[in-house]
């Protein structure tokens, strides 16, 4: 596997001299300057390309090249959007750059209910905790219909939790929900989320699924004739959130996506912390079944509980089978003859890192220790760092 981290550009606290150091030999990044929707100029993306190499780095992976919502939404301008992302990916592949990740998920990209999670070690990690979104959005947000939409049971859970949280708790949870991650320090008002997600009161899995497949079916044939490969990251977390449709969360799921448009170019990236999630997802299967179709891999662990709330666990604990994942891979790898760019996904902000304000879930120790590991665990397996 390729080593590299992701870069969140020249504002990160975390440089990509500390990348290099951290062992990786390349960088995942974006244009995270450029709104959602625009095009990425030639220009703009062989500035990024060149300071990337000035240190030595090759800038291995786009993560991500973002959809526009009215893509999603198929509303406004979406056509005019799904050209703009054509023509970036002409850029990118001028530039040199072959995969390109993206996600199709409605208004928020992954979320959290706790950004700052006490582990009993004193690191703090990211956690997802069902009862506290219920209780986010319907008694804190008061989305109409929310109520409506979860159990008798769970809406008494969230009532418990909510009487259970001091007022800078609930103003913590509020700020954490409407935090629009990655990359970006900008919040969500409450205005703008209610209404990006009233946005959605009329599209269900089906018809957003038909709006993917509507746009591969004009995205990847430029992306196959411009040598890129299209990695689609999961849903996180893999099921509804605030009664938004989820699309991408099991193995039937990623076949469908690969089905629907069959080429050289449509695949995914692999993210073991999001499909993890779901119990019934068997990692490593999907790992030996949709191997030809992963372009890219995110390693990662988090432990579930029986309630459907889950915490970011070390990357080599929790409650995926890393040992027999990364085993897959590097079969994987073995048949195609040629390597594939990972990355250890989300690290627990520990030690130095604990007084500094860091893009959640990517402070630089964390990640270096994870990223050790999954070296060692790769040498381990291979007798060899491929
Ligand atoms: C989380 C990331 C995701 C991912 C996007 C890809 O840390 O893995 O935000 O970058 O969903 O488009």
């Amino acid at each position: 596997m390729e080593q590299t981290m992701r870069w969140f550009g020249p504002d990160d606290p975390v440089n990509l001299m500390h990348l290099k150091q951290a062992g990786c030999t390349g960088v995942v990044t974006a244009l995270h300057q450029i709104p959602v929707g625009m095009v990425w100029s030639l220009e703009e993306i062989e500035k990024r390309k060149v300071m990337i190499g000035e240190v030595g780095l090759d800038w291995s992976v786009v993560e991500s090249l973002p959809v526009h919502e009215d893509i999603k939404k198929q509303k406004g301008n979406f056509d005019i959007y799904i050209e703009n992302y054509k023509e970036s990916l002409i850029n990118l592949a001028k530039a040199g750059l072959k995969v390109i990740t993206y996600n199709f998920m409605p208004v928020l990209d992954w979320m959290r209910t706790d950004i700052d999670y006490a582990l009993p070690d004193g690191s703090r990690a990211l956690r997802f905790e069902k009862a506290a979104l219920i209780a986010m959005d319907s008694f804190l947000l008061k989305r109409p219909g929310a109520e409506k939409q979860y159990s008798e049971t769970e809406l008494e859970s969230a009532k418990e939790r909510l009487s259970r949280m001091t007022e800078k708790e609930k103003g913590i949870l509020y700020k954490t929900v409407l935090l629009g991650l990655p990359g970006s320090e900008e919040r969500f008002t409450e205005k703008q989320l209610m209404e990006a997600i009233q946005d959605y009161e009329h599209i269900d899995a089906d018809s957003l699924r038909s709006h993917l497949f509507y746009f591969l079916e004009r995205v990847i044939p430029v992306a196959e004739e411009s040598g890129l490969q299209m990695a689609i990251h999961p849903d996180d977390p893999p099921f509804p959130v605030m009664g938004l449709p989820r699309i991408l969360c099991t193995e039937e799921d990623a076949k469908a996506v690969i089905e629907s448009f069959p080429s050289e170019a449509n695949g995914l990236c692999f993210c073991t912390g999001s499909y993890g999630v779901l119990s019934s997802n068997d990692l490593p299967g999907m790992v030996r079944r949709l191997g030809k179709k992963i372009f890219f891999i995110h390693l990662r662990s988090t432990l579930r509980d029986d309630q459907g709330n889950f915490y970011e666990a070390d990357h080599l604990g929790g409650d995926v089978d890393m040992y027999e994942v990364v085993k897959e891979i590097l079969g994987v790898i073995r048949e195609r003859g040629r390597t594939i760019p990972m990355r250890p996904d989300h690290g627990h902000q520990m030690l130095d890192d604990l007084d500094k304000k860091v893009q959640p879930g990517y402070s630089a120790i964390g990640r270096l220790r994870g990223l050790a590991e999954l070296r060692g665990l790769q040498l381990g397996l291979a007798g060899e760092s491929y």
